[in-house]
């Protein structure tokens, strides 16, 4: 890990030309690296206002750039120690002469996720506030962000206290028996040691759960559009991205490679993937086409079922429906609604649905919703219905009250089975400085969550996947 008393530049902008461009420098030699480069009116600069000056060229004494600088000085900083933000109009030759300029005058280059690393172990933020602003600078939708932001104000350290506090109390209870002995102290019972450890337990459960929609969120889903050739696979997924990206003919059989393009649904990412209509391939490039197809189906995280409402079950459907049945979340969408508003289309909907749900087992779709993807009609029911399979505790579960990263979710994970260990051998009344040993490790994988226990050695993974300047 870098030595932490020196003082690191970088450009906290992203590469290119902008309207302005911002060098960060943290450390006790902020104000020393800039002090000949930069003219103020008043040196050092108030704290915390923005205050104008004239960027020196050393070289040729001339005004390179008038800059804005903010001046947040130790302890009342992102990073705890001497921070200085220099906004530059955004050319990246001055921002670069800026930084080699700071280097010269003992800066060194940051490393990426320094800024944040440094208000990590200067006690600014804890490990999880960290890791949410680097989720929010990564953010591709409003509600990613507004997940984030509720992490960055300490929501999973909030949610973790009680529950460390309850498994504080029940190993301070251990602790005082064996220290004082059984005459001294009341003394927990074996059932009382177990009833608190399992409620611990179970609450902790709870929160490992949240992360199957913590994942989607942070990850987003992969939603795959299936059928027999002309159904209107292409027309559902051009209203899905609400724009005419995929081909579309009356011909079946138009759509050979896979398309695949991002969208946004009720703020999770979504890739959507158009496939070939699924039937004997008529040549070698049909063959590979479904092929793939086949494969795309598969490896998704959502299926979208599409059938042709005017046309009914057909046999090719049957077949279909066999091979993606099992595959795991789908919806299904009976297209071509405009074209069945005649009493005989209608009751042939209801043996198709009959259909869908016959032969015992369990059906795999959650939902069948009847749009038109030529009228729009059922489109927005449509999202609703992919909403509700992809993400179903999306609307009860508060936005800072799930579990969106791996790291977090396996460490409590870790904290459940000690708990449970430490259950079974309550059960079979196990001495208590043997059950201690399982307790602790609980509360060390919780300690570890917010950064509270010595974990160096995560500290550098965590932080190498922020970008420089962070
Ligand atoms: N009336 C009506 N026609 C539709 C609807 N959806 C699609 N179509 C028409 O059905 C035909 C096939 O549509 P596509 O979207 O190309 O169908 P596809 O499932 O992608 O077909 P392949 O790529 O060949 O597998 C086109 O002529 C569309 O205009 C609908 O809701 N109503
Ligand atoms: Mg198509």
């Amino acid at each position: 890990m870098p030595l932490r008393d020196d003082t690191i530049v970088a450009i906290a902008t992203p590469p290119g030309q902008g309207g302005i461009g911002v060098v960060r420098l943290s450390g006790g030699l902020a104000l020393d690296a800039i002090a000949d480069i930069l003219k103020f009116a008043k040196f050092p600069p108030e704290p915390r206002k923005a205050t104008l000056a004239e960027f020196r060229d050393p070289e040729t004494a001339r005004v390179l750039d008038q800059v804005v600088v903010t001046f947040f000085p130790a302890l009342h900083s992102y990073t705890g120690e001497d921070v200085l933000e220099i906004s530059c109009h955004g050319s990246p030759v001055i921002l670069a002469f800026l930084v080699e300029l700071c280097l010269a005058r003992g800066a060194r280059p940051a490393e990426p996720g320094e800024f944040t690393m440094r208000a990590f172990l200067n006690a600014r933020l804890d490990l999880t506030q960290a890791e949410a602003i680097r989720d929010l600078i990564e953010s591709r939708t409003l509600y990613q962000a507004r997940v984030a932001a509720g992490q960055m104000e300490g929501a999973v350290s909030r949610r973790l206290k009680p529950h460390k506090e309850a498994l504080l109390q029940l190993i301070a209870r251990l602790e005082a028996g064996i220290d004082f002995g059984e005459d001294d102290v009341p003394v927990s019972s074996w059932e009382e040691i177990q009833a608190a450890a399992e409620a611990i337990e179970n609450d902790l459960n709870k929160l490992v759960e949240t992360y199957q929609l913590g994942r989607v969120v942070r990850e987003g889903l992969t939603l795959a559009i299936v059928g027999r050739p002309n159904v209107g696979k292409s027309s559902l997924f051009n209203r899905l991205l609400n724009e005419e990206r995929a081909i579309v003919t009356a011909t079946p059989g138009t759509t050979r490679d896979l398309v695949s393009e991002s969208a946004s649904l009720g703020g999770i990412p979504l890739r959507l993937v158009d496939t070939a209509g699924i039937r004997e391939a008529q040549d070698e490039a049909e063959r590979l086409g479904v092929a793939k197809s086949m494969q795309a189906i598969a490896d998704s995280s959502l299926r979208l079922f599409v059938l042709d409402a005017a046309e009914g079950w057909t046999a090719g459907d049957e077949e279909l429906w066999g091979k993606v049945r099992s595959l795991g979340s789908l919806v299904v969408a009976l297209n071509k609604m405009d074209l069945t508003k005649h009493l005989a289309a209608r009751l042939d909907r209801v043996r198709l649905a009959g259909r869908l749900f016959a032969n015992g087992d369990p059906p795999s779709a959650t939902a069948v919703v009847e749009v038109s993807a030529l009228t729009g009609e059922g489109v927005q029911e449509l999202k609703q219905a992919l909403l509700a399979v992809a993400a179903p505790a999306r609307d009860t579960a508060g936005q800072g009250e799930i579990i969106t990263n791996l790291r977090h979710q396996q460490l409590i994970q870790g904290a459940v089975g000690s708990l449970d260990r430490a259950r079974h051998a309550a059960a079979i009344r196990v001495h208590h400085e043997m059950l201690l040993l399982d307790l602790y490790e609980a509360l060390h994988s919780l300690d570890e969550i917010t950064g509270s226990t010595k974990v160096d050695d995560v500290l550098g993974v965590i932080f190498s996947t922020f970008c420089i300047g962070k």
